[in-house]
């Protein structure tokens, strides 16, 4: 059976030890749940920090611990104290928690936390290294480990390696503030899948990657020098069924069996039945929006004075990171308002907010989203929020309603809930009065909805997509870079052309048959390449097609009443061997008004570079400006474009020094595909040297030859190393 090693900060469990008896308890929720089906169906690991320091105990009981987790198959990463002091509440909670949640005024660049960062990060795969086989699936998680898949990559180049970030990923403006942005791009990009919540923190990564490390994206991959990377959103569900399992075992509990919160809901309801509870569930953190929220209520209260004493704010915070500033001033800041918003509106039988500093029992959680009318959730910044999917999944009559903040990446997949923006105290005030007042039959007909989509796509469909989404990026991880075009396979070649009835040349112009000059006009055919041509062209049997993103007056130019055919704009136009230029085709050209300023601006803040109009496209040149300036500049450029073109069907190409905008849909591979159409070649030829030819040559038969010149990724068989060589080898085949 193949193994699976989970990888997070914690393992999903605590810890009780005595000399006697050590208790190991699950968490439950989230991550341990989601990964049970995967646990099940593989031989799986889970690897993480044991919440304890093992030097804390007595040997004899260290190893019973150790005993008991190997049993459970959990493997402990056990790191000294004050290490982890500046690994976690340093690094991971001072600077990217904050960072990554756009709390800039709050992030912490100190050195020493950034090597504490390192060394865990290193000590974690230490660990790994110990326990892992070369075809075992490694999926690792969240923040704190953002250097891990490189670690592990470089050990060991063969291993599958998932990545899944729990937070958001902010945008490249605020992730450029990080001095080590490049260490922890370069470490996410270890792992062969990278997963996020949901497709706006994919889309920032894709830019940080393309802007600070130069690679190349398109749609969700990501080419590095010498693998593919996929970059997707799986957004995490929660365990719908045992959500609802749980609340209706709440419903039909007896009174005996009931827990004290339940108690006093029950009484709180008996003393005023028309009364309503909202509630609110989060970690006391920052992100969660906490004196936002409470700043509403309280203007709510002032707005809408009829709803004294006829709503109670259930608000439970539980305790976290206490040991970091922030969070104790956080605590502070919430206790004040708590007391100052009861101060004011209290009556002597009505508390405006229940506020509880602490951890409940999964039961109560679920008891308080039963119970509760409404719930109000408003984190200013959160990376998916799960408390809102388990309010909706709790709510067995279908009857409530929730509010969410447009900022929690759940806002993205529940648009039947009333949606709010956390800094907007007027329109939340607003939203807890329509949802008190919303008609039941509204609330059922939204929570249906709701409900649906969160049984659907609950955690188990999330882990099962993810590692079905791992497997297949594994697969098509390697990139290919030609075979060696050898003086045998020349031989093999030649042989087969001369044995053949009917053959096609496809022959790609710049960087194929002649080398680049600052201005492409000059680039012309030399007597050479003619005689070559014409060579080639008068061969029997032999139709040879120029296919370039040249434009078309260039080639009537050049190659006026030649033997050979001529398709130019990368497959707009094609002029047949004394034919006219034939439109391939249907397009229009309305796109190109929007692009041109911003490469117009491009010109103006990049000297040398200048635009090129071509027919059905937009060319921006840059081989003639400062080297670096003109690859920054480019890096850029494409960022923009990707953002400007996504609702227009518009590609962006790079080819050698110059980008190019035009209609997708129209590419050399399309336009060689019309071309073949209702003829018969059993001797195809396609050569090419950037990627633009690529589309080319995946249209090539399978017992074709595909040529890339130069070095790189391709999809073409065979590499030929620069344009002399692609001379020689056509000499060969006219002699
Ligand atoms: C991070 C990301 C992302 C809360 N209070 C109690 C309690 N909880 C449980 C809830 C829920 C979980 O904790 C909180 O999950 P969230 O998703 O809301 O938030 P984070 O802890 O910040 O989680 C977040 C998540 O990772 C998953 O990827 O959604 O954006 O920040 O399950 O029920 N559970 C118990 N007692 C409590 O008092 N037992």
């Amino acid at each position: 059976m193949q193994r699976f090693l989970i990888v997070s900060n914690r393992l999903p469990i605590s810890i009780q030890a005595d000399n006697e008896n050590i208790i190991i308890t699950p968490s439950v929720g989230g991550l341990a749940t989601g990964l049970r089906p995967i646990h099940e169906k593989y031989d799986s690991r889970w690897i993480g920090w044991p919440g304890i320091n093992p030097e804390d105990y007595p040997e004899d009981v260290q190893v019973k611990i150790n005993t008991q987790l190997d049993n459970n198959n959990y493997i402990p990463v056990n790191i000294d104290t004050a290490l982890f002091d500046d690994y976690y509440y340093g690094f991971s909670n001072k600077t990217v928690w904050p960072l990554f949640h756009y709390f800039m005024q709050y992030t912490e660049y100190d050195e020493s936390h950034w090597e504490a960062y390192k060394k865990v990060n290193e000590q974690f795969a230490d660990v790994i290294s110990e326990h892992i086989n070369e075809d075992d699936i490694l999926w690792i998680h969240d923040y704190q480990l953002l250097l891990l898949p490189q670690l592990i990559r470089k050990r060991f180049p063969k291993i599958t390696i998932g990545f899944f970030l729990h937070i958001p990923f902010p945008s490249y403006e605020v992730f450029r503030l990080l001095p080590w942005r490049r260490e922890i791009i370069e470490g996410m990009l270890g792992a062969d899948l990278v997963g996020f919540h949901t497709y706006d923190y994919q889309r920032h990564f894709n830019s940080c990657v393309r802007r600070i490390l130069g690679h190349e994206t398109s749609f969700n991959q990501i080419k590095l020098n010498k693998r593919n990377v996929v970059a997707d959103n799986f957004p995490m569900g929660i365990d719908f069924d045992w959500f609802q399992k749980k609340a209706k075992e709440n419903l039909a509990m007896l009174n005996k069996d009931k827990t004290d919160i339940q108690k006093e809901i029950d009484k709180y309801f008996l003393m005023s039945p028309d009364r309503k509870l909202i509630v609110s569930i989060d970690r006391l953190d920052y992100t969660k929006g906490i004196p936002n929220r409470l700043e509403a209520f309280e203007y709510f209260l002032d707005t809408y004075p009829e709803y004294i004493g006829k709503c109670t704010l259930i608000m439970v915070a539980t305790p976290s990171r206490d040991s970091v500033e922030y969070y104790q001033l956080l605590k502070k800041e919430v206790d004040e308002l708590v007391g100052k918003i009861n101060g004011k509106h209290a009556t002597i039988n009505w508390t405006p907010i229940w506020y509880f500093y602490r951890s409940f029992p999964i039961e109560s959680v679920i008891e308080l989203y039963g119970a509760s009318e409404v719930a109000l959730i408003t984190p200013v910044r959160d990376g998916m929020n799960l408390v809102a999917k388990e309010y909706i999944a709790s709510k067995i009559d279908q009857k409530g309603v929730l509010i969410l903040s447009e900022m929690a990446g759940a806002a993205k997949e529940m648009n039947e809930a009333l949606i709010i923006n956390p800094n907007n105290k007027r329109e939340m005030a607003d939203a807890i009065k329509q949802a008190l007042e919303m008609p039941v039959e509204e609330q059922v007909q939204r929570n249906k909805f709701l409900q649906k989509r969160l049984k659907r796509y609950d955690v188990n469909k999330w882990a099962n997509n993810f590692v079905d989404s791992l497997i297949e990026a594994r697969k098509n991880r390697k990139i290919s870079f030609g075979i060696d075009l050898t003086e045998e396979i020349e031989n093999t070649i030649i042989s087969t052309y001369k044995s053949s009835k009917k053959a096609l040349f496809f022959l790609d112009y710049d960087g194929t048959l002649t080398g680049f000059k600052d201005d492409p006009q000059k680039a012309m055919p030399d007597k050479q390449l003619y005689d070559l041509l014409d060579k080639l062209s008068g061969k029997e049997n032999t139709e040879v097609v120029i296919i370039s993103g040249r434009d078309r007056d260039t080639f009537d130019k050049w190659f006026l009443n030649k033997n050979f055919h001529l398709i130019t704009e990368h497959g707009v136009w094609l002029k047949k061997i004394e034919g006219q230029w034939e439109f391939l085709i249907q397009n229009s050209n309305d796109w190109k008004s929007k692009i041109i300023h911003t490469l117009e601006y491009y010109v103006d803040r990049t000297p040398g570079s200048f635009i090129e109009e071509k027919n059905y496209s937009l060319v921006w040149h840059y081989r003639k400006t400062d080297l670096e300036l003109g690859q920054m500049r480019a890096i850029e450029l494409k960022d923009e474009l990707s953002d400007l073109t996504t609702n227009d069907d518009l590609e962006i190409m790079e080819g050698n020094k110059v980008i190019e905008i035009k209609s997708r849909g129209v590419n050399k591979g399309q336009a060689a595909l019309q071309f073949m159409q209702g003829n018969q070649y059993d001797f195809v030829v396609g050569i090419g040297d950037d990627w633009t030819d690529e589309y080319l040559f995946n249209v090539i038969p399978d017992e074709g030859i595909s040529i890339k010149v130069g070095t790189g990724k391709t999809g073409a068989r065979f590499h030929l190393a620069d344009h002399t060589e692609v001379r020689q080898f056509l000499k060969q085949l006219t002699d």
